[in-house]
């Protein structure tokens, strides 16, 4: 028996010495010292050992039981630590590693050109207003004096929601409705989302404007002049050319556009210019009395000016662009380039 003991002990230390983790460790604690386990089973085999013998024998299980136990909580201490370790070692951080650049981001174009515009009259005095995208004909259309059987109002421009209710054409409308809530003088800019069907190189259905106005009594065209030649100059250049021509648009009496020298040959004549050296960018006019009426506005002593431009015309010339329809195709090759 005494030989038994002293085997499963040797066995016990040997195996335990080899233990890794501590699965393994917990497997031999109740290999050992289980309620089936070795040393416990030999408690049971005392029987037959000769009575006088049964003390010491006993004794010498306990002792093995003992070491055992001690020995096992050293290892576990012992294992405990090398799997702390391990696991700092898998969760490693390299802290000089280069870092992962996060995407940036940008603006569209088309927004980049946009706020520009808007800042260089703001600069200048002028407020933005904003107003629906969806509108009704008469602010669209009646009050500013485009009558119902208006080529304007044709079903192949407008996008109709319904009798009465339609995508605005321009943002006009805006202007009307701050006309009507706010007292003069008026100094704003609305630029926004239009709709017009229409699609092909240089017309998408859905582009950006932005229109100005300034209310007033004793307004000339000299100030409309003035300060679109100031606006031209510092979107394309302090050196920029501008020039105007006479137009007609119903909402305003006498009308003009005007042009920059072009961008692109300097005004020799090219392909963009058609050979003339000259670009239009903008209409403009001095507001029709017939939309201060509806307004109720006193048309002996109020006038101002207005003026309208196609944000994707001005980007398109600014950037060299011969197509509109690429601003809207949201090819990030196409994209990207516009930092
Ligand atoms: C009110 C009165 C008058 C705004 C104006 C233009 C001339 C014009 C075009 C530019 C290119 C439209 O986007 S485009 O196709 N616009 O030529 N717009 S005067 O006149 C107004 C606006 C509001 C109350």
């Amino acid at each position: 028996m005494r030989e038994v003991l002293e085997q499963i002990k040797e066995r016990a230390i040997s195996e335990l010495s080899k233990l890794e983790d501590l699965k393994s460790l917990k497997e031999f604690k109740v290999k050992f010292l289980g309620k089936k386990g070795e040393v416990t089973q030999l408690v049971k085999r005392l029987k037959e050992v000769a009575p006088e013998e049964r003390p010491v024998i006993g004794r010498l299980i306990n002792e093995i039981k003992q070491l055992l136990e001690s020995r096992i909580a050293e290892k576990e201490k012992e294992l405990k630590e090398l799997e702390k370790q391990r696991r700092f070692e898998k969760e490693r951080i390299d802290v000089t590693l280069p870092g992962r650049f996060p995407a940036f981001g940008l603006k569209h174009p088309i927004v980049q050109v946009m706020e520009e515009v808007v800042d260089v009259f703001r600069s200048m005095g002028f407020q933005v207003a904003e107003g629906p995208e969806i509108e009704e004909d008469y602010y669209n259309f009646e009050a500013l004096n485009i009558p119902p059987d208006h080529p304007a109002r044709d079903m192949q421009d407008t996008f109709y929601v319904s009798d009465r209710v339609l995508l605005r054409t321009h943002t006009s409308p805006v202007q009307i409705r701050v006309m009507k809530k706010y007292p003069l003088p008026i100094r704003i800019i609305a630029p926004g989302r239009v709709y017009r069907r229409d699609f092909d190189v240089s017309h998408t259905p859905m582009f950006h404007q932005v229109e100005g106005l300034l209310v007033d009594e004793g307004v000339t065209f000299a100030e409309l002049k003035g300060t679109l030649q100031e606006f031209a100059r510092r979107i394309f250049g302090e050196e920029t050319k501008v020039r105007f021509r006479p137009s007609f648009f119903p909402f305003t009496e006498p009308s003009a556009e005007m042009d920059i020298g072009c961008v692109i040959c300097g005004g020799e004549g090219c392909r963009v210019c058609k050979g003339t050296g000259w670009l239009e960018i903008l209409g403009c006019g001095m507001v029709d009395p017939e939309v201060f009426k509806s307004v109720g506005y006193d048309t002996e002593k109020v006038t101002g000016y207005a003026f309208g431009l196609g944000v994707e015309r001005i980007a398109m010339l600014k950037f060299g662009i011969d197509d509109i329809r690429l601003f809207f195709e949201n090819d990030l090759r196409f994209l990207s380039q516009f930092v």
